[in-house]
């Protein structure tokens, strides 16, 4: 996996899109210490403390991870699984975030890269390892204020870059992995307000599928959301 590290930047999604549509074959994490117009999903803005917020964003080459949103929901579960090795408990919130007792820790964003098809993905993630500043709008915590001391900013860095590769090689199991989001989210069985194509949907959560989908029980009549806004009821 080829490094790049940056002090400033836009977004380091945006670096990783433009090394792939470049035509570069070979896997790429873009890292940098802060960001001017860090992305979150549907426009909203993902804010970091200089150098104590973890931005990366992985470019993966080739047409073989057709569903970014399934890579994203994984990329959830492999910060969760270098939290297990402090140990801080975590959990996931569908579709792809990552909690620590119910405040969001690190926030991904998966992205198709499309040129006459599909020539990649981008999986950034925004990671608070040392933030004590958090956005007002939103509750959030950093893994400093959970663990109780600061780390450096390359060790989840390094786990996220071992899992990464191995996504490249194809030696990771998605259904394991699914298994792991689904027994961390803590909604499953509970109501949720799902806000998804401009439309709410109320119910119960049922089940994620394989290709990533939320299930949501509406009085009976089930209903398979593909991506969306979860809050609880
Ligand atoms: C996300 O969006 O959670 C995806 C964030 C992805 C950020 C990474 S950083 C590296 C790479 N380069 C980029 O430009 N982006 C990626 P979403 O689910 O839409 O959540 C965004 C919301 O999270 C905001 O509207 C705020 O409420 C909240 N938020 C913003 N910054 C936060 C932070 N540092 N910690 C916790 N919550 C935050």
């Amino acid at each position: 996996m080829r490094i790049q590290k940056f002090e400033v930047v836009e977004s380091t999604n945006d670096l990783a899109r433009k090394y792939i549509l470049e035509g570069n074959k070979e896997p790429a994490a873009f890292v940098a210490e802060h960001q001017t117009r860090g992305k979150g999903r549907l426009g909203r803005v993902w804010e970091d403390e200089p150098g104590k917020s973890l931005l990366v964003s992985f470019a993966l080459p080739g047409s073989t991870y057709s569903n970014p949103p399934l890579l994203g929901l994984a990329t959830a579960v492999f910060v969760g699984e270098y939290l297990d090795l402090l140990p801080v408990p975590w959990e996931t919130k569908w579709p792809n975030d990552v909690l620590i007792e119910g405040k969001k820790v690190a926030g991904i964003l998966p992205e198709g890269i499309w040129q006459d098809g599909l020539v990649g993905v981008v999986v950034g993630v925004g990671l608070n390892v040392n933030q004590d500043e958090f956005p007002d709008d939103t509750e959030a915590t950093s893994i400093k204020h959970a663990f109780g001391q600061a780390l450096p900013v390359e060790q989840p860095l390094m786990y996220l870059i071992y899992r990464m590769e191995q996504v490249y090689e194809q030696i990771v199991d998605f259904s394991e992995i699914l298994a792991t989001f689904k027994d961390k989210f803590k909604s499953m069985g509970k109501k949720l307000r799902v806000r998804s194509n401009d439309q709410v949907w109320e119910g119960t959560a049922v089940d994620i599928e394989e290709d990533g989908s939320l299930i949501l029980n509406m009085e009976g009549k089930l209903v398979t959301l593909g991506w969306g806004e979860v809050t609880l009821r």
